[in-house]
């Protein structure tokens, strides 16, 4: 009998510690000093030696033969040698600069990865890729694509979201549009070791908080928040907010002499918003016909809010959706009215509940990633316009104030992330993918990005390999140490760059002549010397790496967002053109963007229970972030697995609904619009609005006629059903949350679901 052995470790659902026995991953426990650890870490010990893992480098047979671009998706893989699959992919790289140059390589690569600082799969590909002369690149995030853009131009670059202390001491109210949904908050990206997000509600809600939860689903709302729950229309919150603010100026609640202080643009919105300058005054009458609330419950929550302090949340779903970035600007506007914004416990926030550390009441210590390099390169993409770029090279767009030109891309690296999880409107997708000459994917399963790709290189995952895990939100920072060997023939994603930057001529530059560990104890003094410059001592690399982590005090006094900038307007004046809150942009305005003016507006979603569309397609789809897995990762995993229904994605449909349509509990059901099918396993619950379904991304791609647009999908991928349009000229951010469906029961024998045995080689 062997002895097991335990390390510790961590990943984006938190620190963890890894049981291993005769050279396996038995079991994970959680993180002694997180109160409230995540379950996915469960899914972790199947996973690593699911028969999806990638063993060897493989190669599409077709590509391998001639470099054939049809067939991806659909053809055979071939192995072989890492010696031979370097070269390919040397070759090809070296083809395609010297053919078409550095700018027709895309290497955007976005992507969770893992936890880890050092093994970073996008980092380590960026950094091979500018050592290489550079690569067409992309910006912003699938998360927050509107807020990163919008919130600059508003109230200025890189503002810390007020922290639960605040809200707890000071708070009466917390208004949350999308709701703040504890599923979400498992999830922090470089890891946790300690999920907080539960604990800060709890202690807002015993300190006698209330809260008003906008949102479809009753689930994103725990039930000891005791919250009032208002279940609108999708996609109708800049609705409910204007509505909102009319009431206030309607009833004299506004904060006059807030907004001629610290605001600028105020008297061009406000004819907007009385309808002076378009006949429809934004009342709460309209704002209800709108959402589908009640105008009454409007007007009442709207003096609530001017009677108490108030803080103004939004989740991030609620701009990852046709022009996403209103949700937060008037959002802004609407705390501006209250004369609230910098007030402790009030204001506005966004993404509380998303992810663990927004509100975590943490010493922000940056640890340093292993430097990316320049870029000599300067085209780029907002990272949700991947099918465009690939679909349309020479065609121009608008983009924030500027004209980007897509580059004709011949070649695509992916590292860390899965574009056939996360991006929209799959079958346009695998269009877009079958136009380059060569498509590379490191990854450790086979997910759908694997199997579309020509050259798969098999990546470990990171119990296999040793790194440190930190987030400037959280308090720890933890040793993530080696469990095991590497599965197969996997190796690290450092270890692949580093081989082909030797091949390619730089390979010194590449690795600066450090070993894995030689980086972590870099990554570690960064840190170290970052703390105690915030008067934090840390102990030495061998005595952190020998008790597995390292805690930081906690903040020293709450964060108020704004709150600097209320108490000295001129002195802390905000990073925007005016140094105030920008109710009216000059520069967004300036742009001339006929789908985002310059002040926050209503404009109808292309796709909403509102439009005309609704005839044929008459369900809102929430295709929200998964309670059981990370987007598509650990989908082989227990967790994941134990929810699907009839094998399939569960997708919770309200009863009436389902009644309409003869479904019933567990029937298989196709969902389906213009743009694709899907099949799913029927889920009845009136804890959903009647008109929407939720149907949580991250189940594996699995089409019937693999490689053939508009193949069913018969695991459930809501992304076959999404729409792929831009948020609007200024954000181009990805519109995931506005799409309209229909479902119907599936009459016959469901097929199978094939996408958790590899693919076929030969
Ligand atoms: N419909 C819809 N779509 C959405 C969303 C939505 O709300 N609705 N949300 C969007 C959002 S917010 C996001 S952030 C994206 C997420 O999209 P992604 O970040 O692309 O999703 P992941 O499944 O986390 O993909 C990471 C991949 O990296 C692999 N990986 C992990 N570690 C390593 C490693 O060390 N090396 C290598 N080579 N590979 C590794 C994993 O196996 C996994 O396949 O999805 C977006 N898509
Ligand atoms: N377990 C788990 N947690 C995760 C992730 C994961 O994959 N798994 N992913 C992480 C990532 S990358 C991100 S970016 C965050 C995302 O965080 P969010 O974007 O906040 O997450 P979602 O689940 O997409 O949406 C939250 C809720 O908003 C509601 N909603 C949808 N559309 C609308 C709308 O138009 N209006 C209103 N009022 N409500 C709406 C839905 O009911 C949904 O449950 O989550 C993170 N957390
Ligand atoms: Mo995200």
């Amino acid at each position: 009998m062997s002895a097991s052995r335990r390390v510790t470790h961590s990943s984006h659902w938190g620190a963890f510690q890894a049981v291993v026995d005769a050279g396996r991953v038995v079991a994970t426990q959680p993180f002694a000093s997180d109160p409230d650890p995540s379950p996915l870490a469960d899914s972790l010990p199947g996973a690593i030696d699911h028969p999806t893992r990638i063993r060897q480098p493989m190669v599409r047979a077709g590509w391998l033969e001639g470099r054939a671009r049809s067939g991806r998706g659909a053809e055979p893989f071939v192995a072989v040698s890492w010696e031979r699959a370097l070269e390919l992919v040397a070759d090809e790289l070296l083809r395609v600069r010297s053919e078409h140059g550095n700018e027709s390589i895309f290497g955007g690569s976005y992507g969770w990865a893992s936890a880890g600082r050092l093994h970073h799969a996008p980092t380590l590909l960026h950094r091979m890729l500018n050592g290489f002369g550079g690569f067409t690149f992309s910006v912003n995030s699938y998360s927050n694509a509107c807020g990163e853009v919008i919130l600059p131009h508003v109230i200025g670059r890189g503002q810390r979201s007020t922290s639960w202390p605040s809200i707890a001491e000071h708070g009466e109210l917390v208004v949350a549009f999308g709701g703040l949904a504890l599923k979400n908050s498992q999830v922090q990206s470089g890891g946790c070791g300690e999920h907080t997000v539960a604990a800060g509600l709890r202690a807002a809600r015993d300190a006698g908080v209330e809260f008003v939860c906008i949102t479809p689903l009753l689930d994103d709302v725990a039930d000891f928040l005791d919250a009032q729950v208002l279940m609108a229309r999708p996609n109708t919150d800049v609705a409910i907010m204007l509505g909102l603010a009319h009431t206030l100026v309607a009833e004299g609640l506004h904060d006059r002499a807030f907004l001629a202080r610290y605001c600028s643009g105020f008297e061009q919105f406000l004819p907007y918003l009385t309808g002076e300058t378009d006949g429809q005054p934004k009342d709460a009458d309209w704002a209800a016909a709108v959402s589908g609330l009640d105008a009454e419950a409007i007007r009442s929550l709207a003096r609530r809010m001017a009677r108490h302090r108030t803080l103004v949340a939004c989740s991030l779903s609620t701009q990852r959706q046709d022009h996403g970035e209103q949700s937060y600007w008037m959002a802004i506007v609407l705390a501006a009215m209250l004369g609230q914004l910098g007030l402790p416990g009030g204001g506005f926030g966004a993404g509380y509940a998303a992810v663990n550390g927004i509100g975590n009441p943490n010493l922000r210590v940056r640890a340093p990633k292993l430097g990316a390099g320049r870029n000599p390169v300067t085209s780029f993409i907002p990272s949700s316009r991947i099918s465009d770029l690939l679909l349309e090279p020479g065609r121009t767009i608008d983009y924030d104030g500027r004209r980007l030109q897509f580059p004709d891309i011949r070649l695509v690296y992916w590292c860390g992330g899965n574009p056939f999880h996360h991006h929209q409107d799959l079958n346009r997708l695998l269009r877009a993918w079958q136009r380059p000459d060569a498509i590379i994917v490191h990854e450790i399963w086979w997910t759908a990005s694997a199997r579309h790709a020509d050259i798969v290189l098999p990546a470990t995952t990171t119990l296999e390999r040793n790194d440190i895990g930190a987030n400037v939100e959280d308090r720890f920072v933890i040793a993530m140490q080696q469990a095991i060997p590497p599965v197969g023939d996997a190796r690290n994603d450092y270890d692949i760059m580093a081989g082909l930057a030797e091949r390619l001529g730089f390979g010194k530059e590449f690795t600066e002549e450090r070993s894995e560990m030689d980086w972590l104890r870099h990554i570690y003094a960064g840190t170290a010397e970052e703390a105690a410059r915030q008067g934090v001592e840390m102990p030495d690399f061998d005595r952190f790496w020998a008790d597995g982590w390292f805690e930081y005090p906690h903040e020293r006094s709450a964060t108020v967002m704004l709150q600097p900038f209320r108490d000295d307007p001129e002195a802390n004046a905000l990073r925007t053109p005016t140094g105030r809150v920008e109710i009216f942009s000059e520069a967004i305005g300036g742009f001339g963007y006929d789908d985002c003016p310059g002040h926050p507006v209503w404009q109808e979603p292309a796709e909403w229970l509102g439009a005309p569309l609704a005839e044929h397609f008459p369900l809102h789809l929430t295709a929200t972030q998964p309670r059981t897995r990370l987007h598509g990762q650990l989908d082989c995993g227990v967790a994941s697995q134990a929810s699907k229904v009839a094998g399939r994605e569960p997708i919770v449909i309200h009863p009436a609904d389902a009644a309409a349509r003869e479904i019933a509990e567990g029937d298989v059901v196709r969902v389906f619009n213009e743009r694709g099918a899907c099949l799913a396993g029927a889920v009845l619950s009136d804890r959903i609005r009647r008109s929407v379904v939720q149907l949580a991304t991250g189940a594996w791609y699995d089409p019937l006629e693999p490689g053939r647009v508009g193949a069913l999908c018969v695991h459930g991928n809501p992304n076959v059903l999404t729409r792929d349009v831009g948020s609007s000229k200024l954000a181009q951010g990805p519109t995931a949350h506005t799409a309209l469906v229909e479902i119907e029961r599936f009459e016959g024998e469901p097929p199978a679901v094939r996408v958790f045995a590899p693919p076929p080689t030969s």
